[in-house]
């Protein structure tokens, strides 16, 4: 082994030039690769004796690194073949698409409602979704011990005082806030989420949406409620439609109701949707009770009132058949998407 070995590879490495990254690699190949000139002088090293290998060793290895680093920025500096010889940008091309989002099934059926009792003559009204213990349960008349009230039921903000702060368990807080606010005639409605301390299954949900009404005036009778119900259900799902009412219980209403609608799927026959009964659920309703009147401040000997609620997730099931609670909150595109045909509402 000779000094000049090393020195002439040292000598050929300034004076090498790549234009490309493919002589870059035939450079990489020629001196490093298993048969390269830098490799050769390797194998040569292992047969030499002691002596020599003190002498040759280091300026070995320091001619090894010197290469690859030439060969590192070399690889930095050269052109891309494909830069330099694939095809030009098209700016002719069209973009991308953008991918386009669509109403969710709940904002679809909230907007039909809505779009019902504007016409009907209704105001939306609207309130804080964490709200007290007063406009979610004392305001209406839920007994002290009520289990609603129970941290089992209902989600806590601020516990442990007179009156906690709590996420509203339905929007009927809203309408407290109403009869605070006005004098009748009062004619709401309130749409909102809310918010109940539920294991999440197929059937139930820790959040979903109401839509609440309220009728207040002299001489609002049940009949008016009944009314009232039956134009409802003829426009939101067609004119054809029945109601049934069953007598139901809720802390601010009495007398109250659970009303039904005939099955628009198979018109009374028997479907697995209305499980055969003909008829589908649909919401909760019932006459003011008196003492949420007079908590609010109206005056009960001269007002009476009707009010109702109903579950949007649950319309928007019967609507499309969801199977699933779940499948609303997920935001998986494949669901989301079924809707983009829905109509624009
Ligand atoms: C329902 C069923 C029956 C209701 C009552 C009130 C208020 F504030 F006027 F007392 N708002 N909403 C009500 C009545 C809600 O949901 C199933």
């Amino acid at each position: 082994m000779k000094r000049e070995d090393i020195d002439k590879i040292l000598q050929q490495l300034e004076e090498l030039k790549c234009k490309t990254q493919k002589e870059v690699e035939e450079a990489r190949v020629r001196f490093l690769g298993k048969k390269g000139e830098v490799t050769a002088l390797f194998e040569e090293f292992r047969a030499i004796d002691k002596a020599q290998k003190a002498e040759f060793g280091k300026p070995l290895n320091e001619l090894k690194q010197r290469v690859q680093a030439k060969i590192d920025e070399l690889k930095n500096s050269a052109a891309d073949e494909g830069a330099a010889n694939g095809p030009r940008l098209d700016l002719s091309m069209p973009g991308d698409p953008y991918e386009l989002g669509s109403r969710h099934p709940v904002s679809i059926v909230r907007q039909e409602i809505v779009d019902i009792f504007r016409k009907f003559g209704y105001d939306v009204a609207e309130g804080p979704e964490i709200e007290d213990d007063y406009h979610v349960f004392e305001a209406l008349n839920f007994p002290a011990n009520h289990p609603a009230r129970d941290m089992q039921d209902t989600f806590f903000v601020s516990a442990g005082h007179l009156n906690p702060l709590l996420l509203r368990t339905h929007t009927s807080s809203v309408q407290v806030r109403t009869m605070e606010r006005m004098e009748p005639p009062i004619r709401v409605i309130c749409p909102g989420r809310v918010f109940r301390n539920e294991a999440i299954s197929a059937r139930a949900h820790c959040i979903f949406h109401q839509v609440e009404g309220l009728y207040i005036d002299e001489g609002v009778t049940f009949a008016d409620l009944k009314q009232a119900i039956l134009l409802f259900a003829r426009e939101m799902f067609g004119p054809d439609t029945q109601i049934r009412m069953r007598p139901s219980y809720f802390p601010f209403t009495e007398p109250s109701a659970e009303v039904d609608v005939s099955c628009n799927i198979c018109h009374g026959q028997g479907c697995n949707i209305c499980k055969g009964t003909g008829w589908l659920e649909i919401l909760g309703c019932g006459m003011v009770d008196p003492n949420v009147l007079e908590a609010s401040g109206i005056d009960s000997k001269k007002y009476s009132g009707f009010a109702f609620g109903m579950g949007l997730e649950r319309i928007a099931m019967l609507k499309w058949r969801v199977n699933d609670l779940r499948h609303y909150f997920e935001n998986d595109m494949r669901f989301l998407q079924e809707f983009a045909s829905a109509p624009e509402v």
